[in-house]
């Protein structure tokens, strides 16, 4: 166990965290007893399960404690010291906290706490980038009509007049995220949309393929981060790039904050000093409540600090406050420990993997995610996700580049470090966790299609070999009660 977990799940303070939830949990009982039970299972599944979903973590105590709070009941709108609302005083203190923290975490000259998930984070900053760069957008069209009733050749019209924006950004199935262009998202409406991959033999990002795409292209936005991409990104060169094309460095940077917080991505891997705007969420690697953040230079920041009522509602104060929490214990020297251990773990579990014959997208990892391909089981990403769960073990069904099986069914599997890391796993329980993943897909097989022809298997239905969940299932708890979730937390 390192000695960064206690702190991250609050053992220090179990008691009163017990106290404070069990009394909690009674007077949720007394109005509707079905969602105190809930809570109760969820904190039991949760400690019962090996969590390897590379976008959850596990927030300690004193943030989620923060979140439930009157400062729910209070509207906002507006931003410190500047509201549409009486009485923000408070809200006030705990929003300056916030951005406060993520300006000293971050190094950076501007932090907007508000979103409340990284898509809204990335909406602010794109309405930002055109609010700042586009000169009479006229951005009031949008509410002509429903934005659901436009048409393509609506929205043509409407990105002409916005003055005919574009955004390069990297592609989903190579691990870029939705709202990187892809076109059913917003981000691909609202912009003429290209996408950059990565190279098709050694699965990077080719930065001479993403320089000549953007020389070509000429887009406003470049866009750099990713959800699924196993690999550091060097955004000085990305910088370079966009100010070769004129375009406005859009960094981001939700799944690994936590590393950058911690300091594992430094320099060239650092997106803050390099990029205009950064965006992230807070709940990922950055171990706080579910919400978002940007961080922005001198220049953007006005345009970003409109991001309520441009395009968000009324902050929601009790996470806001929750940020500051957890900000502040991003800031404390156990966490650059945490952050290292996210890193180291996940290269042990990828080092597993790779021993044991299992074929990993790039080869390998240099941050908190792995990105398993599954075919070399025999498997699609759905069945193998659905067998692993069978297991006990949690992760989720993602497309690797270039993807035979689509983004439904998809051909991979993507692991993450940092909430096992939480709990206190080291270097030999990702070995061991990799041991168990490959044992539960070596005894997984298809199964047969039911309307296919025959000889044809589902790209869903399996069969798992009777006796693996159990055998893998006891194995997980000898790792999970030595890394207990919340010690000392009693309901
Ligand atoms: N849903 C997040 C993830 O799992 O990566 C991204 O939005």
């Amino acid at each position: 166990m390192t000695s960064s977990s206690p702190s991250g799940l609050g053992a220090e303070y179990a008691a009163d965290a017990s106290e404070a939830y069990r009394a909690a949990l009674r007077v949720i009982e007394s109005v509707e007893p079905r969602v105190a039970d809930a809570t109760r299972k969820e904190l039991a599944d949760q400690r019962d399960s090996l969590k390897l979903i590379a976008s959850e973590n596990y927030a300690s105590p004193a943030v989620l404690l923060t979140m439930g709070t009157w400062f729910s009941d209070k509207y906002a709108e507006g931003t410190v010291g500047h509201r549409f609302y009486a009485a923000c005083q408070n809200v006030d203190t705990v929003e300056a906290l916030a951005a406060e923290h993520a300006r000293e975490l971050f190094g950076a000259p501007y932090a907007y706490a508000q979103p409340h998930s990284g898509i809204d984070a990335n909406l602010v900053a794109y309405w930002a980038i055109l609010a700042t760069r586009i000169e009479g957008p006229g951005l009031a069209e949008l509410g002509a009509k429903h934005v659901n009733d436009l048409s393509e050749a609506d929205w043509e019209s409407l990105r002409a007049k916005l003055g005919n924006q574009r955004l390069l950004g990297m592609s989903l199935d190579t691990g870029g995220h939705l709202t990187h262009g892809f076109r059913p998202n917003i981000s691909g409406k609202m912009f003429h949309q290209r996408q950059y991959g990565t190279d098709p033999v050694t699965g990077f990002i080719d930065y001479d393929v993403v320089a000549a795409a953007a020389r070509e292209f000429k887009p406003l936005v470049l866009v750099a981060g990713y959800s699924a991409y196993p690999r550091r990104i060097n955004f000085a060169k990305m910088r370079e790039i966009a100010d070769e094309v004129g375009a406005t460095l859009m960094v981001d940077m939700a799944h690994f904050a936590g590393l950058v917080a911690g300091k594992v991505f430094t320099g060239d891997e650092d997106p803050v000093p390099h990029a205009h705007i950064t965006t992230t969420t807070t709940h990922k690697s950055l171990r706080g409540p579910r919400g978002g953040l940007v961080l922005a230079t001198e220049e953007y920041a006005p345009a970003v600090d409109k991001g309520c009522p441009m395009v968000l509602g009324g902050p929601l104060s009790h996470v806001m406050a929750a940020k500051a929490v957890a900000l502040a214990e991003a800031r404390q020297p156990a966490f650059r420990e945490y952050a290292q251990d996210v890193a180291d773990n996940a290269q042990a579990l990828a080092e597993g993997l790779l021993k044991r014959d299992a074929g990993l997208v790039t080869g390998g990892t240099d941050n908190h995610l792995v990105l398993l391909d599954v075919t070399s089981f025999g498997l699609t990403g759905r069945q193998a996700e659905s067998a692993l769960l069978d297991a006990g073990i949690v992760t989720n069904r993602n497309a690797i580049p270039a993807d035979p099986n689509g983004a439904w069914y998809t051909s991979g599997i993507r692991f993450g470090s940092p909430a096992l890391t939480t709990r206190g796993f080291g270097a030999d329980d990702f070995d061991r966790v990799a041991e168990l993943v490959v044992d539960v897909l070596n005894n997984t097989q298809p199964a047969a299609g039911p309307n296919g022809p025959a000889g044809s298997t589902s790209k869903a239905k399996y069969t798992l070999a009777d006796g693996t969940a159990e055998r893998v299932r006891a194995a997980s708890a000898e790792l999970l009660d030595a890394n207990p979730l919340y010690p000392g937390l009693t309901l």
